[in-house]
């Protein structure tokens, strides 16, 4: 089934009858008109009124039926449901827990490792749904997003201006894009959240920069993980480099404890709030995702009810590892091997 999104469509003018309807059509010409013409899509509106602000933006394209997954692995409680109820969950893992979670950690490393190398012009998100679907069950995974309150694909693809839980679709990347891939696996019982934003061809040098500065704040926020410090000095560390670099900090969604749910209670904000006053304490377990804008961090979200987009349209970029508190600093489940002083600007 086709599903096309209704904000392709202009809102008719008053008194257009069935045959202005007929002519409407979602699909842009080769070439556009000026801005006084009429749009191209026959809605008797001018061209800079109708379609013209969303030149250049990511459109919503066909989605695809969901994937299912083998009977012998191993299914998160919502999987069959979509509804997501929660336990208290203690926030202090013992070893048996870290242990499982460390692999969880490392088979969604490797998927988003390989599923980045997908990322080329012309390849369209729902190729890589598919095909991080199957590396998932290769490795006796189940993709901890499909069904999770009703989300129906194996990763999140945002592109360019959406900041997160993009949905795979019909839509090729494009040279010069950027596009966040976020994988979370869930085997032995818990989960593993990582994720990055990869270039697709040639990219220019703002969003190049945007890209690199958000991995940056990235670590700056992991190497603030110490025991016995508040977690508000994860948000202070974020924020405050990406200040330095004028860009924004998105509020709107953070990072998350994370262990046999894919979300507890904990909160991680990426920005300063001294209200964030607990500590850190070793055994902890939580994902570190900051969300950096060129322009505004404000953001609404599509129709379809998941994606997030900035509302001036500008580019956004994400990075995302799960992390463990230890007795002496901090170890990243999904950099297996990597604690932090592997940051960008050590290696
Ligand atoms: C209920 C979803 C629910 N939520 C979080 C559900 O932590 C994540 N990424 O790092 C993460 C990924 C997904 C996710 C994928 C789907 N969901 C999304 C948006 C709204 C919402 O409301
Ligand atoms: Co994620
Ligand atoms: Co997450």
């Amino acid at each position: 089934m086709t599903i096309r999104n209704p904000r392709l469509r202009c809102p008719p003018r008053s008194g257009v009858g069935s045959l202005g309807t007929m002519l409407q059509s979602a699909v842009p010409p080769a070439v556009l008109p000026q801005a006084n013409e009429a749009c191209w899509c026959g809605s008797g509106r001018k061209y800079k009124r109708c379609h013209k602000p969303l030149e250049g933006k990511v459109l919503p394209g066909v989605i695809s039926p969901t994937l299912t997954v083998p009977e012998h692995i191993e299914r998160p409680p919502y999987a069959d449901t979509g509804i997501v109820q929660r336990w208290a969950e203690d926030r202090v893992k013992s070893p048996e827990v870290i242990e499982r979670m460390r692999h969880a950690g490392a088979v969604a490393a490797e998927i988003l490792r390989l599923a980045g190398d997908l990322c080329q012009p012309g390849v369209t998100t729902d190729e890589i749904d598919k095909a991080v679907h199957q590396m998932y069950i290769d490795r006796g995974a189940y993709p901890s997003t499909l069904n999770y309150h009703g989300y129906r694909k194996s990763l999140c693809t945002s592109v360019n201006e959406v900041i997160c839980h993009g949905i795979p679709d019909s839509r090729p990347l494009q040279d010069g894009d950027i596009v966040n891939l976020d994988v979370t696996a869930y085997i032995g019982g818990v989960h593993g959240d990582s994720n990055a934003t990869f270039f697709v061809g040639d990219v220019d040098p703002a969003s190049r920069d945007l890209v690199r500065v958000t991995e940056e704040c990235m670590w700056h926020g992991i190497e603030a993980v110490v025991p016995g410090r508040p977690f508000s000095d994860i948000g202070r560390a974020i924020e405050a480099h990406a200040k330095k670099h004028r860009y924004g900090v998105v509020k709107a969604f953070v990072g998350h404890g994370i262990g046999q749910q894919f979300h507890t209670d904990l909160q991680i904000l990426h920005y300063y709030d001294p209200r964030s006053s607990a500590l850190m304490r070793p055994g902890m377990t939580f994902t570190i995702e900051p969300m950096i804008t060129l322009g505004s961090p404000q953001h609404r979200t599509w129709d379809d009810g998941w994606t997030a987009v900035t509302t001036d349209g500008k580019r956004t970029a994400q990075f995302e590892h799960t992390v463990l508190v230890t007795d002496d600093g901090v170890e990243v489940l999904t950099a297996p091997g990597a604690v932090s002083p592997s940051a960008p600007w050590h290696r």
